[in-house]
């Protein structure tokens, strides 16, 4: 075992389920999976996607609720455990650096990350084509747009949890106008939150690993261990029958994290059961958020399922980094710093 620490808070009330016996890979289901069903809200139909952070005592989120005009938009919900979660029954209502309302066209894939005393949002929205969209909140109630980080098109972006090096960080992805069938994952750097620049790519899709030779794409917010900076991201592979995503595993350098230190070369979890398999769409994994607790290293994964629920998986620092360590294959392009 790696002996690894997680560099967060204890999260003593942590969602959490031991290991099964007959477990292979290193993320494990809950039990209960899914843990927000269909129809969660009147006029909305699915729910996945979604983004949690403990918060006063309990746990906040941010989650993709699909309208049933088919749009999706963000609602927020609270939980006592991180399991069974309530949502307002109204949209998340933003309001613009004028404290003007600001309502997106529509809204998607939210991550939630506290970085020092704000809680910012990131998601998918419309600017003259797919865009990055972000807020800030402190309390929840006032959520404050902030000017879009990037130009079109990237559809999938995910916040640090700390500055590294004085300036905050973000992951995305850049991409086309149509369904994407490429993508790599860069970082930006900000010193405000509202210029990004020195960009640099951090890794892309795999052709010799077929889970993830489609395309590629931040997950849930990094967690910062001490081997490094722990990344779920999704992999995607095609397939006669559509894309299958996949959630793989990565760790970047600490204090230059678009460099990749290690890289498994296999999936951590690819659908399975039938909440995965099943649903809009079929054969999705798709991780959007992780909350950990330094004490015991657990770390709790809520993954969007089938683009219809929100699953649950749990693993630990130890045995997600020793598993990623013995699958462990980067190339040149992950090592590298990424700029050209
Ligand atoms: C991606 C995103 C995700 C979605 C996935 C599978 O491009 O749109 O929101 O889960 O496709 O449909």
């Amino acid at each position: 075992m790696a002996n690894v620490q997680l560099l967060c808070d204890a999260l003593p009330n942590i969602p959490w389920q031991e290991r099964p016996a007959d477990q292979t890979l290193p993320l494990w289901r809950y039990t209960e999976n899914p843990i927000i069903a269909r129809n969660p809200l009147p006029g909305v139909a699915r729910i996945f996607n979604s983004a949690v952070v403990p918060y006063e005592g309990a746990f906040i989120g941010v989650f993709r609720g699909e309208q049933t005009n088919g749009v999706p938009f963000i609602y927020l919900g609270h939980s006592q455990d991180g399991i069974h979660w309530t949502f307002d029954k109204d949209k998340i209502q933003f309001v613009d650096e004028n404290g003007q309302p600001f309502m997106p066209i529509y809204a998607y894939d939210p991550r939630l990350v506290k970085v020092e005393d704000t809680y910012y949002i990131i998601w998918c929205q419309d600017a003259y084509g797919a865009a990055i969209g972000m807020a800030k909140t402190t309390d929840f109630k006032t959520f404050t747009r902030i000017e879009n980080p990037f130009l079109p098109f990237n559809r999938n972006a995910v916040l640090f949890p700390r500055k590294v090096n004085g300036k905050f960080m973000l992951l995305s992805r850049p991409s086309d106008s149509g369904h994407t069938p490429f993508g790599d994952i860069y970082i930006s750097e900000s010193p405000d939150m509202e210029y990004w620049g020195h960009h640099r790519h951090v890794m892309g899709k795999k052709n010799s690993n077929w889970w993830e030779n489609v395309k590629i794409g931040g997950g849930a917010a990094p967690i910062e261990t001490s081997e490094g900076w722990l990344l779920f991201y999704h992999g995607v592979t095609g397939t006669c029958n559509g894309l299958v995503y996949s959630i793989g595993g990565a760790i970047l350098d600490k204090d230059e994290p678009s460099r990749v230190l290690h890289r498994c070369n296999t999936f951590l979890l690819t659908p399975e059961e039938w909440y995965e398999e099943r649903g809009f769409v079929p054969n999705v994994c798709f991780p959007c958020a992780t909350l950990q607790d330094s004490e015991t290293g657990r770390i709790a994964v809520y993954y969007g399922c089938a683009d219809s629920y929100v699953g649950l998986a749990f693993t630990t620092a130890d045995e997600v980094v020793s598993y990623i360590l013995a699958h462990d294959e980067t190339d040149e392009s992950d090592r590298e710093v990424g700029r050209r």
